[in-house]
């Protein structure tokens, strides 16, 4: 089943229209950043929740980026595999992805990978996941579920399970 983080922190009820905003020493291509539109639109698709780009890191609700190893947040990424990514829980919105992970960018049927080490991680599975926790769910005990603590290899998991859906509507 669904959980949430301890006080069950959400965004508050006044606070519909969330903006988010890329890092800019990135340089993210725009198909990389369909990928996370596409993400944010799978949430809020069942919540009274919308989700823009903002061109401007000052104000964003929500600020995404990929970093490599330490970077200033006391939580340094690994390299390739082990942790790929983390967020924060409401009402604080950052989403950090590991640029060592060889992201898999699935856009249309074609996939492609945007760095160059071993394991393929698919990136839309791991941002979907990351924005369950940004909106304040935890892990989920359902293996379909999109908060289910694991993901093979490779896979792709994109689709929120029922689970997913009674967690959020429940928080929004
Ligand atoms: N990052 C962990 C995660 O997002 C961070 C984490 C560990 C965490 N314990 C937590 C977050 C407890 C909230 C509460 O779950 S991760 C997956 C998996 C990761 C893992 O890089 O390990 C996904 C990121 F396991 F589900 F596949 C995304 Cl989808
Ligand atoms: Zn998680």
């Amino acid at each position: 089943r669904y959980s949430f983080f301890p006080g069950k922190p959400r965004w508050p009820k006044r606070k519909r229209y969330l903006t988010y905003a890329f890092v800019t020493q990135n340089n993210l291509t725009e198909e990389i950043k369909r990928v996370f539109a596409r993400a944010f639109t799978r949430w809020s698709e069942v919540t009274p929740l919308n989700f823009t780009r903002s061109e401007s890191l000052l104000g964003a609700d929500i600020v995404i980026g990929f970093f490599s190893g330490e970077h200033g947040d006391g939580e340094p990424f690994d390299g390739a595999m082990g942790t790929l990514a983390h967020a924060s829980s409401p009402p604080t919105g950052m989403l950090h992805l590991d640029s060592d992970e060889d992201w898999l960018i699935s856009d249309g049927g074609i996939s492609r990978r945007i760095s160059s080490v071993t394991s393929v991680v698919d990136l839309e599975s791991v941002v979907v996941h990351e924005i369950g926790h940004l909106l304040g769910l935890g892990h989920s005990s359902v293996e379909d579920a999109i908060m289910f603590p694991a993901i093979s290899g490779g896979h792709r998991k994109v689709e929120l399970a029922k689970d997913d859906i009674e967690g959020i509507q429940h928080l929004y």
